[in-house]
């Protein structure tokens, strides 16, 4: 099966598994497997979906809702989540994860802090023992414009020395986030991916960080869908 089969593969199952009648707020996260998880909860059926609201983790995310037909909900008033189910740039062994490909992950952390089960779903390829295996981009981190050159030192300082502001593509200048952010990616050498939290920990407490895409000890789950048509399930 290829990449798309896989992440409709993880998305369905976890949505079988994880979406049940009874829970009514649901965070949906951002990227390209989550449409997968939304197309099956619409499938769960006009009557049980009027019944739910659904929080977005940005602007994509808030488009799968209005698009589905789903009711969209604020966090201000929805602040405790039954369920958030999201994807992963790479998922470790202990379910800690990098996350921020897609630069969402300040909205995306607070929605899976918020939920009572914080789900993952993926493609096969997300699937490694220890961090930066596959995923060589480097640690997403969302940080306020007005201090992005004294991190991009400090990150450097830090051991990360080929941090880098992300740049858009279809955009002159930097990727700003949805809550007007930058994003600087910061690889580190393997070993340190060995102890995600602590990485976590140094790179928040640096001035001018909003966010980092590292999500430790916060999946109560991961679903996998592998080449062959089968689901890994982590827990
Ligand atoms: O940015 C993120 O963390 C998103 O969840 C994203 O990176 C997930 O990747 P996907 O497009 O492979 O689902």
């Amino acid at each position: 099966a290829g990449i798309d089969a896989a992440k409709q593969l993880a998305a369905w199952t976890a949505v079988d598994e994880h979406v049940l009648p009874e829970h009514k707020i649901i965070g949906i996260g951002s990227g390209s497997t989550v449409p997968f998880v939304v197309e099956r909860i619409v499938a769960q059926g006009k009557e049980l979906n009027q019944t739910r609201v659904f929080l977005p983790t940005g602007f994509q995310s808030k488009e799968l809702i209005v698009n589905a037909g789903l009711t969209l909900g604020d966090i201000d008033q929805y602040s405790d989540l039954d369920v958030t189910i999201d994807g992963a740039d790479e998922v470790d062994k202990s379910l800690n994860c990098i996350k921020g490909g897609g630069a969402c992950h300040l909205r995306e952390k607070v929605l899976a802090e918020a939920a009572d089960t914080f789900i993952i779903v993926a493609d096969y390829r997300k699937n490694s023992q220890t961090l930066g295996t596959t995923w060589k981009q480097g640690v997403p981190v969302e940080v306020t414009p007005f201090a992005y050159v004294s991190l991009l030192k400090n990150l450097r300082k830090m051991g990360s020395e080929t941090a880098t502001l992300r740049m858009g593509k279809a955009k002159a200048g930097p990727v700003v986030t949805d809550n007007g952010n930058f994003v600087i990616d910061a690889p580190f050498r393997s070993t340190r991916y060995e102890k995600p939290d602590e990485i976590l920990r140094e790179i928040k407490m640096l001035t001018g960080v909003v966010e980092v895409g590292l999500f430790c000890h916060m999946a109560k789950a991961a679903y996998f869908g592998n080449e062959d048509g089968s689901v890994t399930i982590r827990l």
